[in-house]
């Protein structure tokens, strides 16, 4: 509604002046005779144009310096990574030969509309050609031009190179898509695993992550750009959908992320987040409280945070397409950095889209197996009998069948090797169930599973008269039977290590 007033307003404020000039036209039209008139008329109309001048350089200067706090490189927002002062630099050489160019053109404009206006008995002098004049509009300007784009080279390419192999570096996946980015970590190996977009599953592989690679087991994803004091960073920048553009202005860096065509930015942060917000605290500015309608609400710099921008119109959420910053101490960074968990070992591993769900990873042979031994090598030693026994946490079977799963084979395979360390002992192998079911079927469940693992134990080399098998059915429950979780503890196969 407020538009719509605003917009009427306008069209007739413009219709008013449009009417003055013409009458103003008429007016002249008809005193076109009198000479006297038409002179004072033009010097009229050129001191209003030297007075618009005036306010105009008023008001671009002003504004500038009013707004200089809130202006990339100018005030308080000095860049905060390491190649940032050089851009700068060259955004000010580029704005003094600009601005010299300016303020020289529109003075002389206005001076020259001032100067030369219709004066009774006074002739335009015509000259058709002058070569010095000529020489001089083609020569400055040509080497103004020279040394910007020559100084602009030199600086991109410096500023654009890329990682050399023997630096350190941390590798982040931005990724936009319509309308959000999305932000993958390489994990503890350091590497970003392979991706293709044709994996790309909504809601389940965004990004079309390959999980063959085993460079992506570790990759995570954050919701807002951690990044590390003094380190270099490379993004590695991609687009899912239309055009987006990396934007982070506070560190001078912005890239665009162009469907099918990689690119990436190299930069290193300079300052925490911490330390630009103090920065900013010395500015009278940014002591203003951030909502201007509470006195009492967090001053300006303390609510300050870098950002992460889509500096490309990419369509109507274009505007949501903003993630924090936060750059913190590298120590700080590392603690972080290890409390985050992978994408894939809590979404996708052992679901139907694991590649590897029949078999294990090494990293979880090796803790399997160190917690088997370390529970082994307790019940060898127990004095008390009770305390010879271990569960093995991962033989499992079909509901209701005794056919071991495929991932059982693994823990079985430990007891092999620990029945061949040490030759004296024997083992009780004992079937438990829950209640579920009748009594009778439950025993025989129970003694068919101990047979199972029984017949994989001989099938691997263990002499038969080494092993015996019971079958407990439902009578010793290591917990309630009453929930799900509670029974699923009590369909279990425990051994028993008999000297
Ligand atoms: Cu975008």
């Amino acid at each position: 509604m407020t538009a719509l007033v605003a917009t009427i307003a306008y069209v007739l404020l413009l219709g008013i002046i449009i009417l003055i000039s013409f009458i103003n036209d008429v007016h002249i039209d008809m005193r076109r005779d009198d000479p006297d008139f038409r002179v004072k008329q033009y010097r009229r109309s050129a001191v209003g144009l030297l007075v618009f001048a005036a306010l105009f350089f008023a008001l671009t200067f002003g504004s500038a310096y009013w707004y200089k706090d809130f202006m990339l490189g100018y005030g308080p927002h000095k860049a905060a990574s390491e190649h940032g002062p050089e851009i700068d630099s060259l955004f000010n050489i580029t704005l003094f030969f600009t601005g010299l160019v300016f303020v020289l053109a529109t003075a002389a404009l206005f001076w020259f509309a001032f100067k030369y206006r219709h004066v009774r008995g006074r002739v335009a002098s015509q000259f058709a050609h002058s070569t010095k004049l000529e020489m001089i509009w083609t020569v400055v300007p040509a080497l103004v031009m020279t040394i910007l784009v020559v100084k602009g080279i030199v600086s991109w390419n410096k500023i654009t190179a890329d990682v050399s192999e023997d630096e350190e570096y941390l590798e982040i996946d931005i990724t936009g898509q319509q309308f959000l980015w999305n932000i993958r970590y390489p994990g503890k190996d350091g590497k970003l695993g392979a991706k293709d977009f044709r994996l790309i599953e909504p809601g389940i592989n965004e990004l079309g992550q390959d999980w063959t690679d085993e460079r992506n087991h570790d990759d995570f994803f954050a919701e807002e750009l951690i990044l590390p004091k003094g380190r270099k960073i490379k993004l590695r920048i991609y687009a899912k959908d239309v055009l987006h553009s990396v934007f982070l202005p506070h560190f001078r860096v912005k890239m665009d992320a162009v469907p099918g065509m990689p690119t990436y930015a190299v930069f290193t942060p300079t300052m925490t987040t911490e330390e630009y917000r103090r920065r900013l605290a010395k500015t009278k500015t940014y002591q203003r409280p951030a909502d201007p309608d509470d006195p009492e609400s967090d001053p300006l710099w303390k609510v300050f945070d870098f950002e992460l921008a889509c500096a490309e119109l990419c369509g109507i959420g274009h505007s949501s397409m903003r993630r924090v910053v936060k750059v913190v101490e590298p120590e700080e960074f590392d603690k972080w950095f290890s409390q985050q968990k992978s994408y894939y070992m809590e979404n996708i591993r052992f679901t139907e889209h694991d590649p590897y769900k029949d078999k294990l990873l090494p990293q979880e042979i090796s803790q399997r197996k160190s917690d088997f031994e370390t529970r082994f090598n307790r019940a060898l030693s127990a004095e008390e009998e009770a305390k010879r026994s271990i569960e093995l946490r991962h033989v499992e079977f079909k509901t209701g069948s005794a056919e071991l799963s495929p991932l059982s084979r693994y823990e079985l395979d430990f007891v092999v090797e620990a029945l061949k360390a040490h030759p004296n002992i024997r083992l009780e192998i004992a079937g438990h169930t829950d209640n579920v079911g009748n009594e009778e079927m439950n025993q025989k469940l129970s003694l068919a599973r101990a047979k199972a693992v029984y017949d994989y134990l001989v099938s691997k080399g263990i002499a038969p008269d080494r092993l015996k098998t019971v079958g407990y059915g439902a009578t010793q429950p290591k917990a309630s039977n009453a929930s799900e979780s509670g029974r699923s503890a009590n369909r279990r196969i425990e051994l028993k290590i008999i000297k």
